[in-house]
């Protein structure tokens, strides 16, 4: 099965070659069959990097998202043009674990249809710098969406997971922000598709600045969750 990494950029110039070669190099090693997708939203320079890696590499694509710019629609645009069986969101700025990707490649290959990373659970391994009242905010975040949507997933707003193309395309993801990682997760779960939790490795950026205010999340992540969940209880009990 073809993999495809979706790996969204936005002024990430001292991430943009790092991340891009450390992948392309470790899965290569590996003989997995993959591509890199980049999608990028910069205005610093990103872009160029992101080009020139595309000229000189096999099975990289590098696209512009879209305007206004946005998490959720850098990565809808990256599936709407990978080419994998397997779709996987890996952050630019390197957050997220190479070793984890292949552990992912390996439970779809044999039969699961989603993966789901997870920081919280025991195993994972987490260094961060960020400040106490986001990693607080997403850990009650994820307790309580663990508890409403009845899921051994503890981790449900983590982006880093991984999708049969097939499972994707029903769920047909809308969002336009960071909220597109529960958004893809909750209906992956509510529609039963086949799924496992295993711990993963997470990194806090070393270099440049995050885009993402948990602040001016919160809303967003709630307004979704709420959207999903009285869906499925208007599906329940009307059809
Ligand atoms: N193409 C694109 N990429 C984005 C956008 N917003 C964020 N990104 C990228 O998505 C990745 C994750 O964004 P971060 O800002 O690190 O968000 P985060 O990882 O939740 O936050 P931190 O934990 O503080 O790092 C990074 O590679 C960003 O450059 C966007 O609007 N468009
Ligand atoms: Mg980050």
């Amino acid at each position: 099965m073809k993999t495809s990494l979706i790996i969204p950029f936005k002024n990430e110039m001292e991430y943009a070659e790092t991340t891009m070669s450390a992948a392309y190099a470790y899965l290569s090693a590996r003989e997995i069959d993959f591509e890199l997708v980049a999608v990028d939203d910069s205005s610093d320079g990103t872009w160029e990097i992101l080009q020139s890696f595309e000229d000189s590499h096999q099975n990289v694509v590098a696209v512009r998202g879209g305007e206004p710019p946005g998490y959720g629609k850098a990565l809808r645009k990256g599936f709407s043009v990978a080419a994998g069986d397997i779709l996987i969101p890996f952050n630019g700025d390197f957050s997220d674990s190479l070793d984890d990707v292949i552990s992912y490649i390996r439970l779809i290959e044999d039969g699961y249809e989603m993966v789901f990373g997870s920081r919280f659970m025991a195993g994972a391994k987490v260094t961060t710098d960020s400040t106490a009242v986001k990693s607080f905010v997403s850990r009650v975040g994820n307790a309580f969406l663990q508890i409403v949507f009845r899921t051994n997933c503890s981790d449900i707003t983590n982006s880093f997971k991984a999708y049969r193309r097939m499972v994707l395309e029903e769920i047909d993801p809308t969002a336009d922000g960071y909220d597109i990682g529960m958004e893809m997760a909750l209906k992956g779960i509510l529609e039963k598709y086949k799924y496992t939790t295993i711990p993963v490795v997470w990194s806090d950026r070393k270099y440049g600045r995050s885009k993402m205010s948990i602040m001016k999340s919160v809303p967003t992540y709630l307004s979704t969750g709420l959207r999903i969940g009285f869906f499925r209880l208007f599906q329940k009990t009307c059809l």
